[in-house]
């Protein structure tokens, strides 16, 4: 699929003021692509400002040396601040549930809006799509985005795009991963992305909470359906005995596909405000963003999610019972 990116070269040809946003609990990908983003913005002479709903990962701080590329909607940034800005450019996101506490603000925001992303559920946010669902990630979009708009790729925006694709490839490895993947990754590569260090930056900067999390979840993992279904819950409890953040949780969920014989894994992850954040992947081909949707999530078909209103005590035994269905037992 390839996208006609006029409808955004004619929006920075109208407009001066611009605000980048990106989902909840933003991964490598909704940061990395908004770099990318603000420095293409930027570039064309734009006024830029990145605003997210959620606080940036320690994990990413690296997107964001200076610490003052995001903003933080509600408290270093209020809805007040951004009266001024014209154009809303919203990132690798397509639903309501993704905007968090930024969604009423982006309901109400009086200028187009322009949604660039690759997941396959799609709410109408009243906004122009360019979108391509088999695009990898949407660091992918912006990186076509740049070279359609003829923007020189900076080592800045070069790391960002590179981590944006390297965290939803799974660092290369996930069957999303295709040799136009490569290619992309090593143009990035070209214009000063540096693949030791950004792996370095991800990976080797664990805190202590975060191992302790990933050992205690991993102890706790259970089967179900004679081993094809794997699955671990981690409570508000395990947040203050770990000393993990939210954000350490980010790639847990992988370890339960990693198990000889899973199809689908499944991690429950208790939230602050309640409910229930469900992660699902699948490695037999089952579609994780159909499973999703039934609980009002979606994604990917080999990796989705969906938050449930449920106590933990509900929200496991219906999943369990709708994977076991959607696995035809
Ligand atoms: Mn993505």
């Amino acid at each position: 699929m390839s996208i006609d990116w006029t409808p955004l070269s004619s929006l920075i040809e109208t407009y001066n003021k611009f605000v980048v946003t990106t989902h909840v609990r933003p991964d490598g990908d909704a940061l990395g692509s908004s770099v990318g983003m603000v420095g293409l913005l930027r570039q064309k002479g734009k006024d830029v400002r990145a605003v997210n709903t959620s606080r940036t990962p320690p994990r990413y701080d690296y997107l964001d040396p200076t610490g003052t590329l995001f903003e933080h909607f509600g408290t270093t940034v209020t809805p007040e601040d951004l009266t001024d800005r014209q154009v809303l450019v919203i990132l690798d996101l397509s639903s309501w549930g993704q905007l968090g506490e930024m969604a009423d603000w982006v309901r109400a925001f009086p200028g187009p809006r322009v949604v660039i992303d690759h997941h396959v559920s799609q709410d109408d946010l009243g906004a122009t799509f360019l979108k391509d669902t088999s695009a990898e990630a949407t660091g992918t979009l912006v990186t076509r985005a740049a070279r359609a708009l003829n923007v020189e790729i900076t080592p800045a925006m070069a790391t960002g795009l590179f981590t944006a694709i390297a965290m939803d490839t799974g660092w290369f490895h996930h069957p999303n991963t295709t040799p136009q993947t490569l290619r992309t990754v090593a143009e990035l590569v070209e214009a000063g992305a540096k693949i030791d260090e950004i792996y370095r930056l991800l990976s080797e900067r664990n805190t202590l909470g975060r191992l302790k999390m990933m050992g205690e979840t991993l102890s706790s993992l259970k089967t179900d359906l004679d081993g094809r279904i794997a699955y671990a819950a981690v409570s508000r409890e395990d947040f203050e005995r770990t000393g993990a953040i939210p954000p350490d949780t980010e790639d847990l969920v992988d370890f339960t596909v990693s198990i000889r014989g899973v199809d689908v894994g499944l991690l429950f992850i208790e939230q602050p405000r309640g409910g229930i954040k469900l992660s699902v992947r699948s490695r037999n081909g089952l579609d994780c963003s159909k499973l999703a949707s039934v609980f009002g999530g979606g994604g990917h078909k080999a990796a989705a999610g969906a938050t449930l209103p449920d106590p933990m005590s509900d929200a496991v035994p219906k999943v369990l019972q709708a994977v076991r269905a959607a696995l035809g037992s």
